[in-house]
């Protein structure tokens, strides 16, 4: 099963907020293998499945305790088994999300690094304290605090850039290096055919010594070895497979340093997340703040990496939410009146950029962020910490609250809403209480009733995805930003061997007089999310909110 990566569309699965089967509460392995032909409907080439090797979850599964085993709350060895099988009859490939810049503090690793080992303790990265219990540098951990943990028993500190349970790796050492290897290839002989790498790079760490002007990242980011590292990786293991397609999550990341990452020929990564682009409603990288979305930063952002990406021949992920994002209609769009246009208007312009789109489970079906009312029903460490350290900065419980409710990640991962039942069809009625609660909303927003509607946010994404694979321009295409100063447009062309595409859409949910549009005369209307044409004519297009539409010629 190769595919062509650049035609490909992957859908993105969180298992403990997918489907429970056995009625704990939790989503598990067998919930993903029910639904796959659910998945498969959708036309999707890969499943990126989120971490459920053993772990105490203290990140969700993002602090690992044994790569070579699977936490038994999401199932056993033999249910992945069947679920790659499975997926395969189904022309369905899954990556899995390998986590290499930390380690769980339950990791055989660490454990042994705390006895004294001297050969797993420089698997990680102790350093002396500068004294009278001040930690090594003043690096803030991502989700709050320092992020330097003191161990009495060597009066030294070890790294934690996240968790205080997820000690970072150190990467210098070649024996740690080796492991990964080891790791990586275990999975392809099981039949994998993709990776997603982790904050892959953060694992190059420049030196350590305090950051005066900002939080560490600067030392940590884009390290100097970082595509040594990665390169070395490629090399002993995907890279001898053409078929294994690979993306990095790169964390505060530069172009730059993108294009050899996602390089065609550099030999490191098929392809990048990047996040620029999802922090235009943050006030610089401060993300626990309210302010408005800034549409035109993000235009500029997105059509700055989809042109300079494509001039280095390098290749993006496109995406508007994951298990780290809030629901993009309730962030962009308009969760309420335009719901169902504003939904469909997004998914326009993700799917006909030039890169690999990613569908974040329940993006298909418009799910919304949460409608949680009191703080005891988030679940995510990264929230709950800043919930507290707002409060310490002197905010009051209910503006912190009201912060927590925009950006928590919980947004993204409450249950899948699978029909109008009790627990959204997640759990059977009689199970256990969810992990996380169900949004109430999913009486009105769920798969059942999108399956039955033609004209339903699902088929829509539907037809998106069968685009990409029909039409060569959408995968192969240039890019050329169209209106990039406007400010309600947000609009395209695409152009490939004498074809072109045109993406017109309104971002906003008032009427809009586009003067100096294109003309689209003599093209074919591809797809809309109005059920009649745009009008438009003579370079004049007037469209209504959150109105998309897309040409052919
Ligand atoms: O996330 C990396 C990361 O830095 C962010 O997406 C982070 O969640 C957010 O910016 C904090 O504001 C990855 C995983 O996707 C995430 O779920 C993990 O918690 C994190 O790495 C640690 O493994
Ligand atoms: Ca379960």
């Amino acid at each position: 099963m190769n595919k062509d990566f650049r035609k490909s569309t992957v859908y993105q699965i969180y298992p403990k907020s997918f489907c429970d089967t056995n009625k704990d509460g939790l989503g598990d392995l067998r919930g993903v293998i029910q639904k796959l032909d659910y998945i498969k409907e959708l036309g999707v080439d890969y499943i990126w499945l989120t971490p459920f090797f053993v772990s105490p979850q203290n990140d969700n599964g993002y602090d690992v305790e044994d790569y070579y085993n699977i936490d038994p709350r999401y199932g056993t060895m033999e249910d992945v088994e069947e679920l790659i099988a499975e997926g395969e009859k189904r022309g369905i490939g899954f990556m899995f999300d390998m986590v290499f810049n930390h380690v769980s503090t339950r990791h055989e690793w660490f454990r042994k690094a705390m006895e004294g080992n001297p050969y797993y303790k420089d698997f990680f990265i102790f350093r002396k304290g500068k004294g009278g219990g001040v930690p090594p540098t003043n690096w803030e951990s991502k989700f709050g605090g320092n992020a330097w943990e003191y161990v009495e028993k060597f009066d030294e500190y070890y790294l934690h850039l996240f968790d205080v349970t997820q000690a970072d790796l150190n990467w210098e050492n070649e024996n740690l290096r080796k492991e990964i290897q080891k790791i990586l290839k275990f999975w392809m002989e099981k039949g994998v055919r993709g990776f997603r790498f982790d904050v892959i790079n953060l694992i190059s760490k420049a030196c350590y010594e305090d950051d005066e002007t900002g939080d560490g990242r600067k030392y940590y980011t884009d390290g100097p070895k970082i595509h040594q590292y990665l390169k070395e990786m490629h090399d002993a293991t995907f890279g001898t497979d053409p078929g294994i397609v690979t993306v990095g999550e790169m964390s505060s990341t530069t172009m730059e340093n993108c294009f050899q990452y996602a390089g065609r020929d550099t030999g490191e990564l098929s392809m990048v997340f990047s996040f620029h682009h999802l922090k235009v409603d943050f006030m610089g990288n401060e993300k626990w703040v309210l302010v408005p979305a800034d549409f035109q930063k993000l235009k500029n952002i997105i059509f700055d990496w989809q042109t300079k990406m494509a001039e280095h021949n390098a290749w993006n992920a496109v995406f508007w939410c994951n298990h780290d994002q809030p629901r993009v209609v309730s962030r962009f769009g308009d969760e309420e009146k335009c719901w169902k246009e504003s939904a469909k208007m997004l998914g326009t312009i993700i799917h006909c950029l030039r890169g690999t789109p990613y569908v974040y489970q329940g993006e298909e079906i418009g799910m919304t962020n949460t409608d949680f009312t009191d703080i005891s029903q988030f679940r995510d460490v990264e929230s709950l910490n800043h919930y507290q350290i707002l409060q310490d900065k002197g905010l009051s419980a209910s503006d912190a609250l009201r912060i927590i409710q925009a950006h928590s990640r919980d947004n993204g991962r409450t249950p899948m809403q699978w029909d109008d039942s009790k627990y959204a069809g997640f759990a059977a009625e009689d199970s256990a209480e969810p992990w996380i609660a169900v949004n109430g909303n999913h009486t009105k927003i769920n798969a059942a009733d999108q399956l039955k509607d033609e004209d339903s946010i699902f088929r829509y994404y539907q037809k998106l995805i069968a685009m990409r694979k029909e039409m060569d321009v959408i995968a192969y295409g240039d890019i050329e930003p169209l209106a990039p100063k406007d400010p309600c447009v947000f609009a395209y062309r695409r152009t490939y061997e004498g074809h072109e595409l045109i993406v017109a859409a309104n971002f906003y949910g008032r009427e809009y007089t586009w003067k100096g549009a294109p003309d689209v005369d003599g093209y074919d209307r591809v797809i809309g999310n109005y059920k009649d044409a745009v009008s438009a004519e003579h370079g004049v297009m007037h469209l209504r909110p959150y109105e998309a539409a897309v040409w052919y010629k």
